[in-house]
C-alpha cells in the first residue's frame, strides 16, 4: 500500500488520482487538507510551499514535485535528511520544452521579429540569409532539459554551446562549467537560453553584466524561472540593443500584472509559463514508476541534492 498526500492548488486530484491508480495497485490517494491520520502518511505529491506541512507528517520517505523545478517547495535544507526529494524527470515535459527552445531560437534566427514589424508598416525588404551553423547557441543549464534542447539544435546544425556547474563533454556542444567559464561561454554566444533551476548561485543571474558580455546584438530565452532575470537591466539591454529581443516564459509574479512595463514591449514576447507544462498523464506514470521501483529496492530518478538546490 502507498499512502500519498496530494498538495496543489493548480493541479486537479481526481484526474492525478485516476491516472495513478492505473499503475499503483495499492494506492491510498489523500487529497490534502483531508490527511487522515498523518502517521500513514509515506509520498508526498506537491506544487507549491512545504511551509510547515511535514512537521505534522512523520513518516514521509520522499516529497514528489509535480514539476522539474523545486524551488517552489521553499528552502530545501530544513527538510528532514530521511525524507528523499524528487523532481519530476518526464520525456513529455522534455519534449515540450524543447519544441519551445526551438520555436524561439527559430523566430530569432529568422528575423521573426523584423519582417513582423516590416509586415506592420507594409514594407518589401529583405535581410541576408545566415546559415543555422553561423548562429551560436548558448544554454545554461545542461540537466535533463537543458542537454535534449542542445542535441535537437544540433542536429538543426546550430553552433550550441552549453554552461553547466560541472565540467562534461558532449558531442553535440561544447561546454563550459562553473564561473570560470561562465564569461568564455557568453562571450561566443549569440542566443541565450536559461534552463537553469533556480538557486541561491543563479538567482539573478540574467543581469546587466550578464548581458554586457555577449556580443551587441543577441537574444535572450528565458524558460527557466523569473527570479533568474533582473527585469530593469533586460529593459536597459533591448533600448540600448545589446539585446535585440527576448522570449520570457516566466516571472517573479505570475500572473504578472497588467501594468507591468512588458507587456507592451514589441522586442519581448512573452507567454504565461507555458513552456512545458506537467501532464497529468505521462507524469502520473512516470512518479508511479519511481515509487513502485523504489518499493521494490530499486533507485528513484530526479533526486535532488538539497544542498545545491537542484
Ligand atoms: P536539472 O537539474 O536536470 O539541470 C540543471 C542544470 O543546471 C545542470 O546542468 C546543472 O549543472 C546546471 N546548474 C545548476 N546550477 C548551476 C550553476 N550555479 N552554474 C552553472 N550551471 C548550473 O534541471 P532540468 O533541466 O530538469 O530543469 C531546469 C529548470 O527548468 C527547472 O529547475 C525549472 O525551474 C525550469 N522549468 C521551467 C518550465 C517552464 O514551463 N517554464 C518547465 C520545466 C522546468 P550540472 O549538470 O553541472 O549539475
Ligand atoms: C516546472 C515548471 O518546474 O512547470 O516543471 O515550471
Amino acid at each position: 500500500m502507498a499512502v500519498v498526500l496530494f498538495k496543489s492548488q493548480t493541479d486537479d486530484p481526481t484526474l492525478w488520482n485516476t491516472e495513478l491508480s492505473r499503475y499503483l495497485v495499492h494506492l491510498d490517494f489523500r487529497v490534502w487538507p483531508a490527511v487522515g491520520d498523518p502517521q500513514e502518511v509515506e509520498y508526498l505529491l506537491i506544487w507549491g510551499e512545504l511551509g510547515d506541512l511535514l512537521e505534522t507528517l512523520p513518516n514521509v520517505k520522499a516529497i514528489l514535485s509535480l514539476g522539474a523545478g523545486v524551488d517552489h517547495l521553499g528552502d530545501l535544507n530544513k527538510i528532514r535528511n530521511n525524507i528523499s526529494v524528487i523532481r519530476l524527470v518526464d520525456d513529455d515535459l522534455t519534449r515540450g520544452m524543447s519544441e519551445y527552445v526551438i520555436f524561439n531560437v527559430l523566430r530569432f534566427h529568422r528575423l521573426d521579429q523584423l519582417y513582423r514589424e516590416q509586415q506592420s508598416q507594409r514594407i518589401w525588404q529583405e535581410h541576408p540569409p545566415v546559415a543555422s551553423s553561423e548562429i551560436r547557441v548558448g544554454i545554461m543549464g545542461l540537466g535533463i532539459l537543458g542537454k535534449d534542447a542542445a542535441k535537437k539544435l544540433s542536429s538543426l546544425d546550430y553552433n550550441v554551446l552549453g554552461w553547466s556547474r560541472e565540467p562534461k563533454s558532449f558531442d553535440f556542444c561544447s561546454v563550459f562549467h562553473g564561473k570560470e567559464g561562465f564569461n568564455d561561454f557568453l562571450e561566443q554566444t549569440n542566443i541565450l537560453i536559461c534552463l537553469l533551476p533556480l538557486t541561491a548561485e543563479t538567482d539573478g543571474i540574467l543581469c546587466a553584466k550578464t548581458f554586457s558580455k555577449l556580443p551587441v546584438n543577441s537574444y535572450l530565452v528565458n524558460a527557466a524561472r523569473g527570479q533568474h532575470l533582473i527585469n530593469a537591466d533586460l529593459l536597459d539591454a533591448l533600448s540600448s540593443g545589446q539585446l535585440l529581443g527576448a522570449a520570457i516564459d516566466v516571472f517573479p509574479e505570475e500572473p504578472l500584472s497588467t501594468s507591468h512595463p512588458f507587456w507592451g514591449n514589441t522586442k519581448i514576447m512573452m507567454t504565461p509559463h507555458v513552456a512545458s507544462k506537467t501532464n497529468y498523464k505521462t507524469a502520473a506514470k512516470c512518479i508511479a514508476r519511481n515509487i513502485n521501483n523504489w518499493e521494490r529496492g530499486g533507485n528513484l530518478e530526479g533526486v535532488v541534492n538539497s544542498s545545491r538546490g537542484y
